[in-house]
């Protein structure tokens, strides 16, 4: 394999871990635990796994000689960073505990467990994956485990290869299931035990005991080292708007965090756009003022951001994708048909007639993008739907009319970007490399201490890895009840931009400087993976901020 020399040189990089994590380990139970709402109903589907208590790893003197097991694990969802990170942590700890253990990788996802497609991963498959990114070392896949036939083929696959545990490396749809199958299993008296690991670029999979979601750290600092540049650019270029979209599905995480390292003239959020109600008029409206007063200033350039999700915020949109998402459901035939233009008149027939009015606001490109397949957990495909080209159209059509009204003198030129798929493999930051390695040694301790329905947990991410707490946290803790596909289910709860959270506020006092000032841009550079830890091994501002 060609490889760069810094791939060489990550190889031999030494994860960080917890100090309580490093020679021998008790298990500490804490109390039992309550899901976070819809408590009786949470219960009645989860009577076997519900209200397990929180689990905490402490030092021991004492050595336990554990028997032998063989374990299997599954990458699920989207890629993030530090997801072979989360495997090496694994094995190696299993290998720590027992040297006879051993660790299966099902492919392409929880598919691979279904249709029994797997490869035992051995030390020299998994050294040539440590501190890389991507998923490629098993491959990964959106299949939801849902049904009693996929869960019977996966017990019949654990029976085959004599497997005591999966460990299931998600987002919060992915550990949604992870749970489901724990319970099912629990329930037909399997001993097959199955951990969580929090996945996701989003940043959204958090709450008290889970502070982040693996991979956010470097999807972020990706983004930001090219929005610094772009920032270079239209600094020194003076022509140009830039509208960046980011990834983050739903919550607008992502697009915080790199408005707080770059410091953007104008930062939207999702989750605040919805406490305003504020309608796409409004947002379009928003844009315009500010490039009319900068124009003013002679300052003809800046910096948009723009998290993907964000039509979905706007209450109109998300009524109309809440009725789209139903007739999806209950119309399979409209993915059948066979042009845009057939499936754009299919919908506006049978749409109601307050959310046709929405759907013919839009441009016909956007409001077929939002008619598009779901993916396999009822979700909008967000990443699909051009948002910043939606935007530069209408805020350009705005800034005429403004001239024309004399409100506006300035040049429009605008550039449109969309950053997601950059980051998501990218080679781990220092910090998600030892958080990702910490979490698989953490969920191999979950395993030999017979739980099931848990997710691995690493705490007090701010201090120093040596510092991290690890633990373990029912997944039947972060559930509530919320509608999908068109059907009330229970599943585990999106963390969204907290509005009074810290690193929202500094947004907000930090807001009006950044949109007027002429040189309020930052330019974060790229991830630095060797040097002073000031600089390689700082965690997000989202995390310093919201522990402060
Ligand atoms: P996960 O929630 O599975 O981690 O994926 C998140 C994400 O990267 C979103 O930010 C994005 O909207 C989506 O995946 C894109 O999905 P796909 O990889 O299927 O195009």
């Amino acid at each position: 394999m060609n490889e760069s020399p810094l791939q060489t040189a990550r190889y031999e990089y030494q994860p960080k871990t917890p100090d309580v994590l490093r020679d021998n380990v008790m298990i500490r139970v804490g109390e039992p635990t309550e899901s976070i709402a819809d408590r009786q109903e949470i219960q009645r589907a989860f009577p076997n796994t519900y209200g397990s208590p929180l689990v905490y790893f402490e030092k021991s003197a004492i050595k336990i000689d554990y028997p032998q097991i063989n374990v299997g694990v599954i990458l699920s969802g989207g890629q993030a960073p530090g997801g072979h990170n989360v495997i090496a942590g694994l094995f190696d700890s299993l290998k720590k505990l027992n040297s006879n253990n051993r660790l299966y990788g099902f492919l392409g996802g929880p598919g691979g467990l279904i249709e029994h497609q797997y490869k035992e991963l051995t030390a020299n498959i998994i050294d040539a994956y440590r501190n890389t990114g991507g998923f490629d070392i098993i491959g990964s896949g959106r299949t939801k485990l849902e049904t009693e036939e996929q869960f019977e083929s996966g017990l019949r696959i654990c029976e085959k290869l004599n497997i005591k545990a999966i460990v299931i490396i998600g987002g919060d749809d992915s550990n949604t299931n992870a749970c489901i199958l724990a319970e099912y299993y629990m329930q037909k008296g399997s001993d097959v035990q199955i951990i969580g690991c929090p996945k996701t670029i989003d940043g959204d999979l958090k709450n008290e005991m889970i502070e982040t979601s693996f991979g956010f750290d470097t999807a972020c600092k990706v983004y930001s080292e090219l929005i610094g540049n772009i920032q270079r650019d239209a600094g020194s270029a003076r022509k140009y708007w830039h509208f960046i979209r980011l990834m983050g599905r739903s919550a607008s995480h992502i697009t915080l965090e790199c408005s707080l390292l770059c410091q953007p003239n104008i930062t939207i959020v999702s989750e605040e756009v919805e406490a305003k109600n504020f309608t796409l008029n409004d947002i379009v409206e928003d844009i315009a003022v500010v490039i009319a007063k900068r124009a003013d200033a002679g300052l003809n350039f800046g910096t948009i951001l723009i998290p993907e999700g964000l039509l979905e915020f706007i209450s109109a949109i998300k009524k109309l994708i809440a009725e789209l998402n139903d007739l999806l459901a209950d119309n399979n035939e409209i993915l059948n048909l066979n042009t845009n233009d057939q499936k754009y008149d299919f919908i506006t027939k049978i749409l109601s007639e307050e959310n046709k009015k929405t759907f013919f606001s839009l441009p016909k490109a956007i409001a077929l993008q939002l008619s598009l397949d779901r993916d396999s957990h009822g979700n909008v495909q967000v990443s699909l739907i051009e948002t910043e080209k939606l935007l530069i159209e209408m805020v350009g059509k705005r800034l005429e009319q403004m001239k024309s009204e004399g409100k506006y003198k300035g040049k429009f030129s605008s550039v449109n970007h969309f950053f997601g798929y950059e980051g998501r493999c990218a080679s781990p930051s220092n910090f998600d490399a030892d958080y990702c390695y910490s979490l698989g040694v953490t969920a191999s301790l979950l395993v030999v201490a017979g739980k099931t329905g848990y997710m691995a947990s690493i705490k007090n991410l701010t201090a120093h890895a040596s510092k991290w707490l690890a633990g373990g946290v029912p997944i039947t803790m972060m559930f509530n009840m919320e509608k999908k596909s068109g059907k009330l289910k229970p599943v585990i709860q999106k963390a969204l931009v907290n509005l009074d959270g810290e690193p929202f506020k500094f947004l907000q006092t930090n807001r009006e400087l950044w949109a007027s000032a002429e040189d309020t841009f930052v330019y974060p550079g790229a991830i630095q993976y060797f040097g002073p830890s000031e600089v390689c091994d700082k965690p997000t501002r989202t995390l310093l901020l919201e522990s402060r």
